[in-house]
């Protein structure tokens, strides 16, 4: 009995020793996706580093390779930091056949794309982006190759293709797997082969580069068994990468289906169309806080999810807004950055540039003088980095009588989009533990001058001063449940004591 009970002890201290010296051996910081900030970068875009890999540029035609490269990227990160992002995610760097200027056209799956660098480049980015705190997400595409892939005359990659069939039905899941989406060779993950192969491409790349995450295209169109695997495969070696799936779909059960299947995060776009209606179109706010609700009820974790303005795929929110588009696109990241959900900002958000659907959202950085809305971006990056409400926090509406009022009589939701908004303010608290920020957005061209009900669940104290971190409304102070709100047209404010 006591030998077994000196043994334990021994057994004990053990335990003790290799947890410290593991502890000891490891970052000392776990990485926690849900505190980053990601800029996303079309490479070809975004800045010239390197004249000599200037193969086939035209700047004057937007669907061609304009010369931005990883050196460019490498270039610019004081820049990026600068913005306040702690994470960049770049578009894909495998070597892409001819025009691919964007990357999602490949043509050799483990070769880094001339045009961008090469592998000594790239790992020179994920080396300086690392040293200044930054983490590299790159962009995979497992779905499809270029138009014009090797494998396609490749005696040897017989079945490595589905048929050839267009997608036609978007709520057939078979026709959306299976089919060649706008046109592309569509690879056939039910096959081993094919299915090893890009599952060990994506460790080569991890393994080589040091990069800290993928940004997956077109999940949807791959099967849910594949991204399982290709989750567990890559969790097993490096528990911390990140993989943010690309679902382009508004539905959020159909989102979350991809979550469980082991991709962390999924590119929010039902909050996307939501922040669209709700800031550059004026529509009800309710929109946006039930899609929080639905998405809540539904995800494993909404405070990973990524979310976004716009992309490389849709108009540029400001090309949407019309009148008063740069206040709107504040409104816009203000909510981005208080919202739940990792907040991804579109290269050139901050200088306020333009751009209408694909390829016109692609436009080169404009890099004359400082950016227009860098600071401010800057300045919600840090609010948000300085509570932890904003990264695991809960998210609670506060209701205004008036908007509710407002909203009974339009219950049509068709009617209530064409209806000009006169009376919608934006309101809600993100709480965590003692921690909490009520984020307050004027969303309408009037002045507001309200007293507001806060929910009791939300458990604000009587008494409390709270301070607009955003530095431009008055202290408000919390009488019982009640506060006072000023708001000027269109103003956004970020309460914390
Ligand atoms: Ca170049
Ligand atoms: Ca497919």
């Amino acid at each position: 009995m006591l030998k077994r009970q000196r043994y334990l002890a021994l057994l004990l201290v053990f335990i003790l020793i290799i947890a410290l010296v593991s502890a000891g051996c490891t970052p000392a910081r776990k990485t926690d996706w849900k505190s980053q900030v990601i800029y996303f970068v079309m490479t070809d875009r975004f800045y010239d580093g390197d004249r000599a890999n200037d193969i086939d540029i035209n700047p004057a035609d937007p669907k061609a390779y304009h010369g931005g490269d990883l050196q460019g990227l490498t270039d610019k990160l004081d820049y990026i930091k600068g913005l306040g992002a702690t994470a960049i995610w770049i578009t894909p760097v495998v070597d892409n056949e001819e025009g691919g200027y964007h990357g999602y056209w490949a043509y050799d799956f483990r070769r880094v794309d001339e045009h961008l660098g090469d592998m000594a480049k790239l790992k020179e980015l994920v080396d300086k982006a690392h040293q200044k705190d930054i983490k590299v997400i790159v962009d995979m595409v497992f779905n499809h190759t270029g138009y014009r892939s090797p494998w396609l005359n490749d005696p040897a990659k017989a079945g490595w293709f589905h048929e050839k069939m267009d997608i036609v039905n978007y709520n057939n899941q078979e026709e959306v797997e299976n089919g060649w989406l706008a046109g592309l060779p569509d690879l056939n993950q039910d096959n081993p082969d094919v299915e090893k192969y890009l599952i060990d491409t994506a460790m080569w790349w991890i393994d080589n580069t040091g990069i800290d995450g993928f940004r997956l295209d077109t999940v949807r169109h791959v099967p849910r068994a594949f991204w399982e695997k290709l989750s567990q495969t890559i969790k097993e070696k490096y528990p911390d990468f990140f993989l943010l799936g690309e679902v382009w779909s508004s539905d959020p059960v159909y989102l979350s289906s991809y979550q469980d299947a082991g991709i962390d995060s999924i590119t929010n776009y039902p909050m996307y169309y939501a922040i669209n209606d709700v800031f550059a179109h004026g529509c009800s706010p309710d929109e946006l806080h039930n899609v929080m609700e639905f998405e809540d009820s539904v995800f494993k974790d909404t405070n990973i999810l990524g979310n976004f303005i716009d992309n490389h795929d849709v108009p540029r929110f400001i090309n949407q807004a019309g009148e008063n588009s740069m206040e709107k696109l504040k409104m816009a990241l203000t909510y981005l950055m208080t919202t739940k959900g990792i907040p991804i900002i579109y290269y050139g958000t901050e200088a306020s540039m333009d751009g209408g659907s694909d390829p016109d959202n692609r436009r080169d950085m404009m890099w004359d003088g400082e950016p227009v809305l860098a600071g401010y971006i800057n300045g919600l990056s840090d609010i948000r980095s300085s509570s932890d409400a904003f990264v695991y926090g809960d998210y609670i509406p506060i209701e205004d009588s008036d908007i509710v009022g407002f909203i009974r009589k339009y219950e049509d939701k068709y009617a209530r989009r064409r209806q000009p908004m006169q009376l919608l303010q934006f309101l809600f608290i993100r709480k965590y533990e003692d921690k909490y920020a009520l984020v307050f957005i004027n969303n309408t061209d009037k002045m507001i001058n309200k007293t507001l009900v806060l929910p009791e669940d939300a458990g604000i104290r009587d008494g409390v001063t709270l301070k607009d971190k955003l530095s431009a409304a008055p202290d408000i102070r919390v009488e019982g449940t009640k506060v006072e709100v000023r708001l000027g047209a269109y103003q956004p404010a970020i309460y914390m004591p």
